[in-house]
């Protein structure tokens, strides 16, 4: 543990800027060094860089016992957030989770090293559907391992407070966020939305019937046009506090991700609250995401990065992940029989069949289109 600690202050010393000595010195303490294949650190630690509540704290603690290797757990809130540190090109980062529609353009941009799958013999278990999918995003699946199969963006709420102010609101349907006359009635009982441009856009696209993954001016011109109308209704926009919130009952209503929103359904009822919550997709459809594993080219410890990932895809691990933070695991069919019973029968986190044929997999934009998305989306959040 200590040596853990200490490996976890020498991270900023292996920075250009910083002496260089002193991560010697360091690594020295922890009894490795500059050492192994291609001079990687032998230090027994992998940094991962992962949103927060997206994996089961027992998981990394058992491979800890299981390896002696700690995992540091560095926490983001976005998939842009950790684009910008990934192509900035100072991360130290052994492993990162990103979306798979962000995936394309980092590989384009070289900030990931390919995996050695000699070393990842518990590929095996992967779902052969999630790894196809996935090689649309990674042809030849060279780069990135399946985390998190799916997560589908739709609405949560909390059905008590949305029935007192509105008993027949279309809870299966987008206008509960894109029709201004709904969405005004919940704006005292709270509303918010999640801070990621695609997904939201997505969802209003859907709504408006048209394609989820359009890049057409004309189309985000028009969903710009419906996320003004509902501004002054949405509290906040963000993608990591709305779920505890929804579960505490500070916001009765959110345009939020599937796992998250299943999560704070457990937790409001594990902590005896009176809020009650349910998740929809709505008829209208939606757009869905998976998340990955992949290994930054400038990792100082790929061998243990390749040695957690291995671990991860142990059916019972992704089982045991997906029990704790609610998202359906890529190991899909392997991992079931260590799913609790309520999740492995919850619609909101395995949808049926005619449900997934309703989801529209968000794929990578063009970084011309981005630039307009990330604009209107800036005008969106400081809107009032
Ligand atoms: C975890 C959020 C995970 C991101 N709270 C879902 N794509």
């Amino acid at each position: 543990m200590g040596c853990a600690h200490r490996s976890h202050a020498a991270r900023p010393a292996r920075r250009a800027t910083a002496p260089a000595g002193l991560a010697l010195v360091l690594l020295a303490a922890c009894g490795g060094g500059p050492g192994g294949a291609g001079g990687h650190s032998t230090e027994k630690v992998v940094n991962l860089y992962n949103w927060a509540d997206y994996m089961d704290p027992a998981v990394l603690q058992d491979f800890e016992k299981e390896y002696g290797i700690h995992v540091n757990y560095d926490v983001y809130d976005s998939n842009e957030i950790l684009e910008t540190k990934l192509l900035a090109g100072h991360s130290t980062y052994d492993i990162v989770v990103p979306s798979a529609y962000f995936l394309e353009h980092e590989i384009a941009a070289g900030v990931y090293q390919k995996l050695d799958k000699s070393q990842l013999p518990n590929l095996k278990n992967v779902e052969p559907e999630v790894t196809a999918g996935l090689a649309a995003y990674d042809p030849g699946n060279q780069y990135a391992v399946g985390y998190m199969w799916l997560s589908t963006t739709g609405i949560g709420y909390n059905v008590p407070e949305i029935r007192a102010r509105l008993p027949d609101a279309p809870v299966d349907s987008w206008r509960m966020f894109f029709d201004p006359q709904v969405l005004s009635k919940f704006k005292d009982c709270g509303v918010a939305m999640l801070d990621a441009p695609i997904n939201v856009v997505g969802a209003a696209l859907a709504y408006l019937r048209r394609d989820p993954n359009s890049e057409s001016p004309q189309d985000l011109a028009a969903v710009e046009k419906l996320l003004y109308a509902v501004r002054p209704y949405v509290r906040s926009v963000n993608s990591a506090q709305y779920f505890g919130d929804l579960a505490n009952g500070d916001l009765c209503l959110v345009l939020g991700w599937s796992g998250d929103i299943v999560l704070s359904r457990a937790r409001a009822r594990e902590a005896g609250k009176k809020v009650q919550l349910a998740f929809s997709i709505p008829r209208e459809g939606t757009v869905s995401n998976f998340d990955v594993l992949a290994i930054p080219a400038g990792a100082a410890h790929p061998r243990n990065a390749h040695l957690f990932i291995n671990y991860l895809l142990r059916p019972e691990v992704a089982a045991r992940n997906t029990n704790s933070i609610m998202y359906a695991n890529s190991v899909i069919t392997a991992s079931m029989p260590w799913l609790t019973d309520s999740l492995r029968n919850d619609p909101a986190v395995y949808p049926p069949r005619e449900v997934r044929d309703r989801l529209v997999p968000s794929r990578a934009k063009s970084p011309q289109y981005t630039r307009l998305l990330m604009h209107m989306w800036t005008r969106f959040k400081s809107h009032t």
